[in-house]
């Protein structure tokens, strides 16, 4: 039996028993030592895009991640820029208290131009400050290759040999170490898989990026309370974040707030103002009368678990953003608005000092 191979792509232990279970691959495939060994699963995602289910859960992944933290001489924890509470959730922080490593702001190519790399990564590094993490902080990308040949050259100059590349699911930690394998020239025993919905890592899997240093790509963290961790499939896809941020500046009469269709509702009280509304996903914002925000509430995906409506009032300050996880943001200027945010039951929001634009004085 050939059950101690694993998947090159997502790190399963291949099978050729159970075609719905991770590591599938038909028998004849599977027992030809001359192929290059990935499952089915990762096979029609990298050809043909397809949305699998995963098959890991949320209690194996964190215990497979524990376990390659303990392995680790030294952590890269990777963050979603465009989602950074929804992408750090308390399970990593008490992770990595007190481990070495280097945190990485991923999805850097999203910003708009007009907020430089030095901003952002200043902005991430006051946030992890919160969280009581002290790591040296990089922004990068992991599409478009930005900060990556720094990094690797920080990585070689260090003494560790064994790092660990942990992270919420879909913050890009498979598509930073294939990078990393493409610009070592290091790609000859395949690259891990990447896709567009969460949970496509299920197992640890090693890769050499020099011939002194192994990265280790682990299964995503699932947070619990990110919205694109509680919808369909489908709906994951279209909302983890992949495209360039997309801002709009609303001007709202009043009775008017801003939706998005079937996932949340911010009624703003008061009279005329100017909110901005930030994705970087394919849905966006649209500006609604309030007397219509039961029916765009009302437009949600049939496929998806539905969980109740839960209405929070929310202050946000002037210069600050209110920061729906795993969805988008607002962001209000010059003035405290105060709002109704209606979104999922079990989805969180934060409010924190804006991302995007002009800072407040202090
Ligand atoms: N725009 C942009 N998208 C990225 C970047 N890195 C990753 N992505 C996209 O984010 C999605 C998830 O990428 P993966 O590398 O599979 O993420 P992961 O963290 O390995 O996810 P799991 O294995 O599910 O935990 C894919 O659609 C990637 O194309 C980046 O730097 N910029
Ligand atoms: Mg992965
Ligand atoms: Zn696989
Ligand atoms: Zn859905």
């Amino acid at each position: 039996m050939a059950k101690s191979r694993q998947c090159r792509g997502c790190g399963a232990p291949l099978q050729s028993e159970e075609v719905d279970n991770s590591g599938y691959l038909p028998e004849h495939i599977l027992n030809d030592p001359g192929k290059a060994l990935v499952c089915q699963r990762c096979y029609r995602i990298a050809h043909y895009g397809k949305d699998q289910k995963t098959t890991i859960t949320p209690d194996v992944a964190c215990n497979i991640v524990k376990s390659s933290v303990d392995w680790a001489e030294a952590v890269l924890l990777v963050v979603d820029l465009m989602d950074f509470e929804g992408s750090l959730p308390p399970q990593i922080v008490e992770l990595l208290r007190g481990k070495k490593g280097i945190a990485l702001v991923n999805k850097g190519d999203l910003l708009p131009p007009k907020t430089t790399i030095i901003e952002a990564r200043k902005w991430v590094e006051a946030q992890l400050g919160h969280h009581g993490l002290s790591l040296h902080t990089r922004v990068i990308s992991g599409i478009s290759g930005l900060g990556i040949r720094d990094l690797v050259a920080e990585i070689l100059k260090q003494p560790y040999e064994r790092w660990v590349v942990v992270g919420a699911t879909s913050v890009g930690k498979s598509t930073l170490i294939s990078t990393m394998l493409h610009q070592q020239e290091r790609t000859a025993g395949g690259v891990p898989t990447i896709a567009k919905f969460p949970g496509t890592t299920v197992e640890k899997l090693q890769w050499k990026i020099s011939n002194k240093v192994t990265l280790m790509d682990t299964p995503g963290i699932v947070p619990e309370n990110r919205l694109s961790d509680r919808v369909c499939v489908d709906c994951a896809r279209k909302l983890v974040p992949a495209r360039a941020i997309n801002v709009k500046v609303y001007e709202l009469a009043e009775h008017q707030g801003l939706v998005i269709p079937g996932l949340a509702a911010v009624k703003v009280e008061g009279s005329a103002m100017v909110i901005l509304g930030f994705t970087a996903s394919e849905v966006s914002w649209q500006r609604a009368n309030h007397n219509k925000f039961e029916y765009w509430l009302g437009k949600r995906c049939a496929d998806c678990p539905q969980s109740e409506w839960i209405t929070h009032e929310v202050t946000i300050p002037s210069h600050h953003d209110l920061a729906i996880h795993g969805l988008g943001w607002i962001s209000v200027r010059r003035t405290e608005v105060t709002c109704a945010l209606t979104i999922p039951a079990n989805v969180a929001f934060s409010v924190r000092p804006n991302l995007v634009g002009a800072r407040k004085k202090r």
